[in-house]
This record gives structure tokens, C-alpha cells and sequence, in this order.
């Protein structure tokens, strides 16, 4: 139930709340204007309002797994607990063969997606990762492949001297279905510049999933906040996507990331407030009326911000996980074995008030 309008004080804050209501886009102004209200139960009617429009009373689920084929990488994030040198202790760099184990472990088990982000090895080739999809299909063949961020395709691309859409053909013609958000972190140059000095700029990212989408793989886009950021930076990373968006509309879901303070160089005391975190779902609900699904990451955020986020815009919870993911426990995230049972996630949902769907990597319900 949202409050009558004309209470509303700030001009800003009402405009952008009838906007909002209309469905009309809203402007950078508009987000602003959001971002600084203090007000979170209008912010949730509002995400509610407009999730309501686009996805009924529908929470997503799927039963997934992840693969993390290493932690080794020639970038230097400063803000990443992950990475590892070559050889230094607590790195991994798993053979095809190790892959394979993994895999065997899922043959049984009712998986319908299998998500691939590591590490940008410096010795592993686009024909590698070619081969490790080939090998994941081979064992898994009911399941799609999430795989690889820009960043990794980027690499991938440039040590082959070959164009985003020869590389991307490739890996589809060996097995990639979709692609995972990751890599997207801030747009804006100067802020990018002091978290990610030598990673694949913006455009780059932003041309590789235009690519994808081009060939039909779709994907998903991140923004990873509460770092250094401000809010104007935070609007104008939305409006990039949003205007890629308007163009191909390949992006299913959009994955605001949280920034976890823990074993990195970044040095940012502490964590942006839940209060922050469901205000940021709500703005980003309500400026990406293109994208979809909003995904409520719940290996990151934990289990209890995840439900409530399902207030706040939020239509989509990932997976069952089974604890295959070590990048958000490695920065301290409060879960440190991420697994949930089909059961939990779906009792997460009902809960909140909502309905439980479980989902392809295409956000086609699965019947079973
Ligand atoms: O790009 C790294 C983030 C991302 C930290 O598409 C951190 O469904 C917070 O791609 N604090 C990779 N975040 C993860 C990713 C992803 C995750 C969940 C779902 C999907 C999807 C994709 O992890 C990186 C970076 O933004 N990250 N370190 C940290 N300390
Ligand atoms: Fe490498 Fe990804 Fe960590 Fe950056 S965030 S250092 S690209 S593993």
C-alpha cells in the first residue's frame, strides 16, 4: 500500500514516484532522487509495484551448480579476495580431467544449469576452455553452460588475435549457452581505474555482450556497489545497460553484487548497511525497465537479505549452489559452505508471500 503521493515532500522524490507508478521511464535525475530517499517502505511499494507488472507473484529458482576452473589471474582487482599468483598457496588450476570429476558428482542429480567463472589464467588458451565445455556437455548433457565473464572472453579473444564474434562462435558451437554477469563492477572510468586498473574497460564488456546477444547467447550484467562508488555512478552503470538493453535485449537478469570488505587490498572499512542494500535492489528495479529478472544472490548477500529483498524488487534467488563457489566466502561472506535444498529455497519464497517457480537458464519453467 504506497502512501498518497501528495505527502510526499521532495518534488524530485514525487515526480520520480509518478513516474515510477505511470511505468513512464525514469530519468538519472529520477534515480538520484531515489537513492537519496530515506524512505524504504515507499521504495519497496514502488519495486513491488513495477516486479509485480513484469513478473506476477513469480520468485525464480534453479538447481545449479558452479565451477571455478581457477584462481589464477593476470589482472589485479584491488577489490578481489579471490586471486591467486601461480603457484602461491591457496591457488587451484583444475585439469579437464579434474572437471570431469566434478561433473560426475552432479550425473545423478537433477542440475539444470552449470555456471563457469574463474581466474584469467595466462596459460590457458581459448581452445582449453573449448574443450572444457565439450567435456562438461559430454557428462551433463540435460544441462545448459553459464560460462565465462567478458573479461575471460576478452582474454580468450585477444591471446587467439581473434574478433568477440569468432571467439563467441566457438565456445558455442562447443556447448556455451548463456553468459554470466560478472566483470561489469562500475562503469564510470575514473572509478574503474582505482578498483580494476587493467581489466576490460566498459565498452569492451559492454561490445562483448552485444555480441553474444548477437549470436543468441544470452547473459546476465552485475554491478558490484558499496565500495568507492557514488550514486551518480551507480545511475549511469543502469543506463548503460539499459540503453544496450533497448538495442538487443539479450540480458535475462540483472545481479547487484555487494562488496565484501574481507582479505582483499581495496581498504574500505566495512560494508554498505542491509537498509543500503535494499534501497540499491529497489532503485535498480525501478531504472532497468528492460532487464526482466532482478537477482537476489543469496551465497552474498546471506540467506535473510535475500528474502527480504524479495520485497524490494527482487523476482530471482539463483540456485540450489551446493557449496561450489568460493569467490563471496574468500571476501567473508557469512556463508561459508553456500548450499540450499530445492525445499529451503522454496519455503524462502512462500514465506515472503510469494510464488516458487523453478526455472531453466532461460526462465522457462521446469515441469517435472
Ligand atoms: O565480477 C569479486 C564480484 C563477480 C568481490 O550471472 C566481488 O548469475 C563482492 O559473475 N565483493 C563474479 N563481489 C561473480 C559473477 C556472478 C555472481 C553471481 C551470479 C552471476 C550470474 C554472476 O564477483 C566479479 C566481481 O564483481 N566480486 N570480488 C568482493 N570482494
Ligand atoms: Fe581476476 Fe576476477 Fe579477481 Fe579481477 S575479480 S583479479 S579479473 S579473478
Amino acid at each position: 500500500m504506497i502512501a498518497p503521493l501528495h505527502t510526499i515532500v521532495d518534488s524530485r522524490l514525487r515526480a520520480a514516484a509518478e513516474k515510477a507508478l505511470q511505468g513512464e521511464r525514469l530519468a538519472a535525475a529520477d534515480g538520484l532522487a531515489l537513492y537519496e530517499c530515506e524512505d524504504n517502505s515507499l521504495l519497496s511499494s514502488l519495486a513491488t509495484c513495477s516486479r509485480r507488472q513484469i513478473n506476477g507473484d513469480k520468485v525464480f529458482y534453479n538447481r545449479n551448480f558452479h565451477i571455478e576452473p581457477t584462481n589464477i589471474c593476470v589482472n589485479h582487482c584491488v577489490f578481489c579476495s579471490y586471486r591467486r599468483r601461480p603457484g602461491e598457496a591457496g591457488s587451484w588450476e583444475y585439469s579437464i580431467d579434474d572437471i570431469r570429476d566434478i561433473c560426475r558428482t552432479y550425473v545423478e542429480q537433477p542440475v539444470t544449469e552449470v555456471h563457469i567463472v574463474g581466474g584469467v589464467h595466462p596459460a590457458r588458451d581459448i581452445y582449453f576452455y573449448a574443450s572444457l565445455l565439450q567435456a562438461v556437455k559430454q557428462l551433463l548433457p540435460q544441462a545448459s553452460i553459464k560460462a565465462f565473464t567478458a573479461v575471460e572472453i576478452d582474454y580468450m579473444a585477444q591471446q587467439a588475435g581473434w574478433t568477440y564474434e569468432k571467439s563467441l562462435s566457438l565456445l558455442k558451437e562447443h556447448g556455451l549457452e548463456a553468459m554470466p554477469g560478472g566483470g561489469a563492477e562500475i562503469f564510470d572510468e575514473t572509478v574503474r581505474r582505482q578498483l580494476c586498473p587493467d581489466k576490460t574497460g566498459a565498452d569492451a564488456w559492454l561490445r562483448i555482450h552485444e555480441t553474444a546477444h548477437r549470436l543468441g547467447i544470452r547473459s546476465n550484467a552485475t554491478m558490484l556497489f558499496g565500495h568507492i562508488e557514488e550514486p551518480a555512478h551507480r545511475i549511469s552503470h543502469l543506463l548503460r545497460l539499459r540503453e544496450l538493453q533497448d538495442k538487443t535485449g539479450g540480458f535475462d537478469a540483472f545481479i547487484p553484487l555487494k562488496y565484501k570488505s574481507q582479505h582483499n587490498r581495496l581498504g574500505v572499512p566495512g560494508e554498505v548497511s542491509t537498509e543500503e542494500v535494499l534501497r540499491n535492489f529497489a532503485v535498480c528495479r525501478l531504472m532497468l525497465d528492460n532487464i526482466p529478472h532482478l537477482k537476489a544472490y543469496w551465497p552474498m548477500l546471506g540467506k535473510d537479505v535475500m528474502q527480504r529483498a524479495l520485497s524490494f524488487g527482487a523476482d530471482d534467488i539463483d540456485g540450489t549452489i551446493g557449496d561450489s563457489t568460493k569467490i563471496y566466502s574468500m571476501a567473508g561472506a557469512a556463508e561459508q559452505h553456500p548450499s540450499l535444498t530445492v525445499k529451503e529455497l522454496e519455503n524462502y519464497v512462500t514465506a515472503a508471500g510469494y510464488r516458487a517457480v523453478e526455472r531453466n537458464t532461460f526462465y522457462e519453467p521446469v515441469k517435472r
